[in-house]
């Protein structure tokens, strides 16, 4: 049985929990790979560092992101794109590692998402007091396949919350290890991460990381 911020009576035996028609979360299903994972980390952001991005709005995000795959995300006075090299180095992004889109079509399967194939995935590093407001995923072009996102580090209070801004979002603790399949009629739900608490990871020391999966293009 899950243990920490359980929010839904609805544990399955392999200790996943379906969280709305097409989201299920599997706690600390990616921890024993966590090691590895943060390693390769290290390769794809010394080729494309964390940055801060900047929105349309003006307002420079707290969360410092990067991206791999054959498209990335990006954020400035211009709009939300996806775009196929990085414009801080004016080269590809770097590749999704094998290991990443193997766990990433797993986990999609295992939540009923068969031949999950992502090209883009979208790195996030929290530290102490960055959050991520509401907000929905839509600039992907085909909003019919899921997103895949795992959690490493320190723990965030995710919000899960409806299809108009306004609806209150539920509260559901993420963890390190922790994997969130998020398609079908919940993909276009809006969501978010409160402020992350200051706190010491074994691994990843005062951050966390957060991987999400998408087919953009
Ligand atoms: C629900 N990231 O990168 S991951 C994002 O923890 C993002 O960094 C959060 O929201 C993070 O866009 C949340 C879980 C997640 C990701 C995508 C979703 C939940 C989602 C797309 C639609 C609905
Ligand atoms: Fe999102």
């Amino acid at each position: 049985m899950p243990v920490s911020g359980q929010l839904f009576d609805n544990a399955d035996r392999d200790g996943s929990e379906r969280i709305g028609e097409g989201a299920v979360l599997f706690r600390a299903r990616i921890a024993s790979q966590a090691g590895e994972i943060v390693e390769t980390l290290r390769e794809i952001t010394a080729i494309s560092p964390f940055r801060h991005l900047v929105t349309p709005g003006g307002h420079r995000m707290s969360v410092s992101m990067t991206s791999c795959g054959e498209l990335g995300w990006m954020s400035d006075r211009k709009g939300y794109r996806y775009t196929a090299k990085d414009p801080r180095t004016g080269q590809p992004w770097p590749a999704i590692p094998k290991l990443f889109s193997e766990l990433a079509s797993d986990a999609a399967a295992a939540a009923g998402f068969p031949d999950y194939h992502p090209d883009a995935c979208l790195i996030n590093r929290y530290r102490a007091g960055n959050k991520l407001s509401l907000h929905q995923d839509k600039d992907e072009e085909d909003c019919g396949h899921p997103v895949v996102s795992f959690s490493l580090g320190l723990p965030a209070t995710f919000l899960w919350g409806g299809f108009k801004r306004s609806d209150k979002p539920k509260r559901l603790l993420l963890e390190h290890g922790d994997v969130l399949v998020w398609g079908g009629p919940d993909r276009l739900r809006y969501h978010g991460v409160l402020a992350l608490a200051d706190g010491e990871h074994p691994l990843l020391g005062q951050q966390r990381i957060n991987l999400t999966f998408r087919k953009a293009g």
